[in-house]
């Protein structure tokens, strides 16, 4: 397997997933602006949306979308429970956090980041938000992670929206329980060991 990738960008998910799972792979870096790989390769060619996560199966298929490599990621070491079982409740529970943390928390933050938004789009994208953090902030007081118990790729992927949250001026001290919550999915060996590799593409991007 091969994901391509863009350091901080919504691939860490799946980055960490992959480490989570214990799976072995190869990573490449994109540059978004230009849409070419480290490489060198046309990243089009690779994944015509031009986005990141894309992983490469082995078969040759690619594979694109996070909450459907997170899936598809989680199930290739089942023991580990980083996704419920197919077919069961709970699953359809990941399901519903991964749809939500896409559309509603991920999407809110894009226009954020986009020099070209106008302000009343960032303003809106800033009141929804706040509201998005809230009901997840309120979930979060009740238990360590989004499924409950449980640790799951849905958690990787709000830890990774909740880190872009410095670079745009959200701040997360509102949600005392976002932080607490942040700083538990940090110390995790995996995401430890994925933020790693990733400052060292990110730094290794800078020089090339
Ligand atoms: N629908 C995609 C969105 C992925 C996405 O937004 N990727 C961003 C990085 S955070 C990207 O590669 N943007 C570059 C572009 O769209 O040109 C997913 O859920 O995986």
């Amino acid at each position: 397997m091969k994901l391509y990738f863009s350091p901080g960008a919504s691939s860490l998910p799946a980055h960490i997933a992959l480490r989570e799972a214990g799976l072995a792979f190869e990573a490449e870096t994109v540059d978004l602006g230009s849409k070419k790989t480290a490489s060198g390769a046309d990243f089009f060619a690779i994944n015509p949306k031009g986005y990141v996560p894309a992983l490469l199966l082995d078969d040759g298929e690619v594979l694109t979308e996070g909450p459907a490599i997170l899936q598809y990621l989680a199930d290739r070491a089942p023991a580990l429970d980083l996704a419920p079982a197919a077919g069961t409740r709970e699953r359809y529970r990941l399901v519903e956090w991964l749809n939500f943390l896409a559309t509603e928390v991920h999407k809110s933050y894009s226009p954020l980041f986009n020099a070209k938004a106008s302000e009343d789009w960032k303003n809106f994208a800033r009141a929804a938000i706040d509201r998005r953090l809230t009901l997840v902030a309120q979930t979060l007081e009740r238990s360590p992670y989004l499924l409950g118990e449980q640790y799951s790729v849905a958690d990787a992927y709000l830890f990774t929206i909740l880190g872009w949250s410095k670079w745009v001026n959200v701040d997360l001290a509102k949600w005392p329980v976002l932080e607490t919550y942040a700083a538990r999915i940090a110390a995790r060996p995996a995401v430890v060991t994925t933020l790693a590799a990733e400052k060292a593409a990110r730094e290794q991007t800078k020089k090339g």
